[in-house]
């Protein structure tokens, strides 16, 4: 490949450094100065490019791509409030722990500070969440060995291939003109030769293996043997592949797997082993039943857990020996509970301690947890008879319909914290995201359609009609998303959480400034868009509706219209109804 100009080199320089660390894909927002970035990723043999033309979208994106597996992407704008655009998702991705390649172009020194169109400064612009390095524009002292030194060391602090540690890199690169592709003479052997000098020897470098792990086993063996009935908390971000090592110990220690909805085992796959619990936000603060669902020990993995009565729960049985597993250093423990952290990989640590631990042959514990979950199981299946759509029965509904190993992508607020709720265990390996970093509302449906591509998988999506508005470009994405993808939009007419936070109470400002309804229905929106539409009244209209889209594989949206209000009170009642439910059975005894 014949490289035209000084700019372009550096370009490539720096694209296929990011190839050989694993970034296969680059998403594109246009603009001129990006314009040798657009250049030398277009022209790369193992990179695909997409265009997003918003890169707040983008930028989500690439969050939602590399929330699936982990997987980074690169992307790539224009200088000045493009750059900015990428922020918010760029916090939602160090808070999450995610990798993200952020390219920015930007003018070159001689123009910084001095008025010049489209210019800001993009010195570590997005401060402490991301890692940032500025490249000076290319010239003839150009040297190929120091960038790379420059470009390698802040990809070291935040990234690896094996993905311990993640987090937003951000890549500022200055270019003078030319900024097109033209032919334009520079010292390019003398360039090459410095840039194959520097790989050789980071591959020297590279065969020295360290492995000082180990902190930590001994003891927790010795806490595990000293507790009969003991509990695993699997929390957000617990992937797939650890399912197996933590399903095997909870089988041989009899402890049941509280499974938070984005832990990866709501959905378990049928191999995987154990005892995984999902209702658990329906009965862990039943009075008279703390005491009986009182551990002796827990262990802890992924982050902090989506359900709040849970984290009540822990917070109420403080003093029991809480044991976290985490590769990372970051402190994920706002209320001070955990005892002991190994740091060490999840599957790793589990795998050491089935092999140091002896069986459990306890089994009351274990029992009243899972008879818990078939009492709610059965108390939201009685309910669900009555064939009303609501926010409640939408979710066991989900669960049941979507097919097994597809994605399911969660809006914050409600959506995340309703499918925890209300979700069983189900044993059909789907997949589950949420941007539950930060929580925000913005860049939810652009997220969704990375997490299909990150997934290769076809996507549901659940989101509030706020949320929705906030993204509602990004519905022209899903339009050309090869993993087809289903918008259900619960319109219940503005912000359905704030009516179970106390300012609820507070009439004279609540509507108009915290529920904030914008009286909309979105089916013109998705005509626009060119998605099908349905608008179901009950349980069996939606069923209908979803099994068409996902019959003819499409993509499309269904927005269900619920009342607020009665939302609310419909809550209470299904906790109502499973705690009649619990206290008319055995277990109150
Ligand atoms: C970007 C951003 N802005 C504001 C908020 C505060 N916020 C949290 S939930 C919410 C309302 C969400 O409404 P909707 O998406 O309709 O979902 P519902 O609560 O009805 O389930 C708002 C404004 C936020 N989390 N993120």
């Amino acid at each position: 490949m014949k490289i035209p100009n000084i700019n372009v080199f550096q370009a490539h320089l720096v694209i296929d450094h990011l190839v050989n660390e694993g970034v296969e894909l680059f998403i594109i927002s246009p603009g001129s100065r990006s314009a040798p970035l657009v250049t030398a990723s277009s022209e790369h043999p193992n990179v695909s490019t997409k265009i997003i033309i918003d890169e707040r979208a983008a930028a989500y994106f690439a969050v939602g791509y590399a929330r699936s597996f982990g997987r980074a992407a690169g992307l790539i704008c224009t200088s000045g409030t493009a750059a900015a655009n990428y922020f918010p998702a760029i916090i939602e991705a160090y808070q999450s722990r995610l990798p993200l390649f952020v390219l920015t172009a930007d003018r070159p020194e001689e123009l910084q500070g001095r008025g010049a169109n489209q210019t800001i400064n993009q010195f570590d612009l997005y401060g402490e969440y991301a890692c940032s390095v500025t490249f000076p524009a290319p010239d003839a002292s150009f040297n190929a060995e120091e960038t790379l030194n420059k470009l390698d060391n802040a990809i070291k602090k935040t990234w690896d291939k094996s993905n311990t540690i993640a987090g937003p890199v951000h890549l500022n690169l200055r270019f003078r003109e030319p900024l097109a592709p033209v032919v334009e003479k520079f010292d390019e052997d003398k360039l090459c030769h410095q840039t194959d000098n520097w790989y050789q020897e980071k591959l020297r470098n590279e065969s020295v293996i360290e492995n000082d792990n180990q902190v930590g086993i001994d003891d927790a063996q010795l806490l595990i043997e000293g507790c009969r009935n003991g509990l695993i908390i699997a929390g957000p971000e617990t992937r797939h592949r650890k399912a197996t090592s933590i399903g095997k110990l909870s089988q041989k220690l009899r402890w049941p797997i509280i499974t938070d909805i984005l832990s990866q085992f709501r959905f378990t796959s049928q191999e995987i082993a154990g005892y995984p619990v999902g209702l658990y936000d329906l009965y862990i603060d039943i009075d008279n039943l703390t005491e009986k669902l009182k551990p002796e020990g827990i262990i802890q993995v992924g982050g902090l857990p989506t359900s709040k009565r849970l984290n009540q729960f822990l917070n109420l049985i403080k003093g029991i020996p809480i044991i976290k597993i985490q590769s990372h250093d970051n402190i994920i423990d706002p209320d001070h509970i955990h005892t002991h952290t190994i740091h060490l990989q999840e599957d790793e640590a589990m795998r050491q301690l089935d092999s140091l631990l002896q069986p459990n042959e306890e089994k009351t514990f274990l029992d009243r947890w899972l008879r818990l979950e078939y009492l709610c199981r059965t108390g939201l299946e009685e309910y669900a008879r009555g064939d009303c759509l609501n926010e409640i029965t939408i979710y066991k509904e989900i669960s049941d319909l979507i097919p097994a190993r597809d994605a399911l992508f969660l809006s914050s607020s409600m959506p995340v914290r309703d499918a925890d709720s209300f979700v069983p265990v189900t044993r059909k390996g789907v997949t589950v995201g949420c941007n539950r970093g930060v929580s925000g509302i913005d860049g939810v449906i652009s997220s969704a359609c990375g997490f299909a591509k990150g997934c290769n998988r076809p996507t549901t999506l659940i989101i509030g009609d706020l949320a929705c508005m906030h993204d509602l470009t990004s519905l022209k994405i899903i339009s050309e998303s090869a993993n087809p993808v289903i918008v259900i939009i619960i319109n219940n007419n503005g912000g359905g959480i704030f009516h179970f936070l106390p300012i609820a109470e507070y009439d004279e400002i609540f509507e108009k400034y915290f529920a904030a309804p914008q009286n909309i229905s979105f089916e013109s929106t998705a005509g626009m868009y060119g998605l099908p539409y349905y608008n179901p009244k009950s349980i069996t209209e939606f069923g209908s509706a979803y099994h068409e889209l996902k019959s003819d594989n499409k993509f499309g949206m269904i927005e269900i219209t619920i009342d607020r209000r009665d939302n609310y009170k419909k809550h209470e009642h299904i906790r109502e109804i499973i705690r009649q439910k619990i206290t008319n059975s055995e277990l109150s005894a």
